[in-house]
């Protein structure tokens, strides 16, 4: 049994957000670890090597805002920046940060308990190491918990088997295979295209179709990069203050102040401009169903315009949910990998996969044999990476036991009856609803900036007082139904775990005024939390 030294805080998760926190924690003064159960630091952009894997939001804002000279030192190649250059990009700041000292790969922490009399929390990982840290924070990611389904059978299966959220590090050859792909998120329309491109024949297990727009990806030129680097200051600060993290401007009208042409026309020029930048066409397409009916429609005839074969279409073209309840996809050929003759789509939500069998699936309508399964089925999300830790509270609590009936927290960075120990984008936080690095370093920041607060006026112990989390936790509850984001069956209310208590998990009440509430509430001494 290996037992370090005592540390003044432990972070787990070697991503985005442990990268920071480490690096913050050291700023302060701190004598900080990172424990990260992959073999390399990237966290999300580790573990998702994927053919097609690629961010969604820009990468000149899907990064870090904290140095300015970072900012100038690195340049994007692409409008959307691909996982190998994410991975880059992140590997880049360890080492310009001198962080790799302090992260400790091939460690999963298994439990983290608080000791009522030393006010320290124990950690240990699967190996079966020991630390003792007086702060603990999550930075294990809100998409970080793979999940395959159930399936009967699914040990049965002979052939080849990947999760997108855990591929290979080597390339997977697929040449002259056979392919079933189940899932039809953003990691599946980001990876059949690619699939499709090299497969002998693919079949895609469709259950709930997905909304998807044009990413229109491109490479940056020299003049779009030193325009970005010359702004890079009042970007930031920008997308700091936006709802979703990026520097967009919102617009405010509604869907119905303009003529029906003048609508559609609105919606072209958001479509040519690529994304899911047509969520901001209009004020209320996120609150009006009626509005979300127009942009849905409109998307509706871009799928029938993209897909020749009108029966594919059909099964291609959501229906009955709230464009966004499901998180928007963008993509690069998704649609039109439906005109291709090595290409075939089941829809599995009449006909469900009843099991898997040892050379393929069967439906309740279909039997196809494939020689690899490609499972693009999502993640425990929010709560799944860190309920994967037991983690226990003072007398022992269970964070668990806490938590089933729904996550509850104060600002998503803290639980009550957990003293000294924080999350990085929890739930009831903006977290997964925008630029989740804006969010990030808006939480490490509170973080870092708390246990400064608690060191200067002597404190030890810090935790929500739980009438405020309580509060907090109406109030997120509260916002997220005056939208629409709430009603769909999604991964953000847990519909996609069976079992999982369906609750609208983050908070949509904007990454801005978030931002500017967690502000006051540490210049009133951190309002709402105990300390001794
Ligand atoms: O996971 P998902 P994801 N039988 O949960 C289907 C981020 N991300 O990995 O919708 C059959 O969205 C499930 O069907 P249904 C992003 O935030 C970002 O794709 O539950 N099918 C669905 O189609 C994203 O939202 C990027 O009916 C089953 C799919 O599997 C989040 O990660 C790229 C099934 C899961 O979709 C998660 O995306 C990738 C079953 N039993 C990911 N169980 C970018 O930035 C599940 N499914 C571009």
């Amino acid at each position: 049994m290996n037992h370090e030294p005592t540390l003044d805080i432990a972070i787990v998760g070697a991503g985005f957000a442990g990268l920071y926190m480490l690096h913050k924690a050291r700023e302060q003064g701190l004598n900080a670890k990172v424990f990260e159960r992959g073999d390399g630091v990237g966290g999300t952009w580790y573990w998702n090597r994927y053919p097609g894997a690629r961010c969604d939001v820009e990468s000149f804002y899907y990064s870090y805002s904290f140095s300015p000279e970072l900012d100038q030192e690195w340049n994007w190649t692409e409008r959307y920046p691909t996982q190998p250059e994410i991975l880059a990009y992140l590997n880049h700041v360890a080492d310009r940060f001198d962080l790799r000292d302090d992260i400790c790969l091939g460690s999963e922490i298994v439990s983290a308990r608080y000791d009522d009399n030393s006010t320290s929390w124990n950690l240990t990982s699967a190996r079966g190491d020991e630390f003792t840290s007086t702060f603990f924070v999550m930075a294990s990611g809100n998409l970080s918990a793979a999940q395959i389904p159930d399936f009967p059978g699914l040990t049965d299966f002979t052939g080849e088997t990947y999760h997108t959220g855990n591929w290979p590090e080597n390339d997977v050859d697929f040449r002259g295979k056979s392919v079933a792909i189940i899932g039809t998120g953003s990691s599946g329309i980001q990876v059949i295209p690619e699939i499709a491109r090299q497969a002998e024949h693919v079949t895609v297990l469709q259950r709930t179709p997905s909304f998807s727009m044009p990413a229109r990806n491109t490479p940056l030129t020299d003049d779009e990069i030193s325009d970005v680097k010359a702004n890079y200051a009042s970007l930031r600060v920008a997308s700091r203050n936006s709802a979703a993290g990026a520097p967009y401007p919102p617009s405010t009208d509604s869907a119905f102040d303009v003529s029906d042409e003048e609508r559609t026309a609105r919606y072209e020029q958001y479509w040519s401009m690529g994304g899911a930048r047509i969520m901001n066409a209009f004020g209320d397409l996120m609150t009006s169903p009626k509005a979300n009916d127009t942009v849905a429609e409109f998307v509706r005839g871009k799928i029938a315009e993209s897909v020749a074969d009108k029966d594919r279409a059909k099964i291609l073209t959501p229906e009955g949910f709230a464009l966004g309840s499901k998180r928007v996809c963008v993509d690069t050929d998704y649609y039109a990998t439906f005109n291709r003759d090595n290409v075939d789509i089941i829809d599995v939500s009449s006909a469900p996969i009843e099991r898997i069998t040892a050379d393929g699936i069967a439906t309740a309508g279909d039997r196809i044999e494939v020689d690899a399964i490609v499972f693009a089925t999502g993640y425990d999300a929010m709560t799944g990476a860190l309920l994967a830790v037991d983690i226990r509270g003072q007398g022992g609590t269970s964070l668990r036991d806490q938590w089933s009936d729904g996550p509850k927290t104060y600002l998503g960075v803290a639980v009550s009856g957990f003293p000294n120990m924080f999350i990085i984008t929890g739930p009831q936080s903006p977290s997964v609803l925008g630029n989740v690095v804006v969010s990030i370093e808006q939480h490490v920041e509170f973080i870092a900036d708390h246990i400064t607060f608690m060191k200067d006026k002597g404190y030890r112990i810090s935790h929500p007082d739980f009438d405020a989390q309580e509060e907090w936790v109406r109030h997120v509850a509260e916002v997220g139904e005056t939208t629409l984001f709430s009603t769909g069956s999604s991964w953000y209310v847990g519909a996609n775990i069976p079992g999982k208590p369906r609750v609208f998990m983050p908070y949509i009440g904007g990454v801005g005024n978030f931002r500017a509430m967690c502000d006051e509430i540490a210049a009133e001494g951190y309002r709402g939390f105990v300390f001794s």
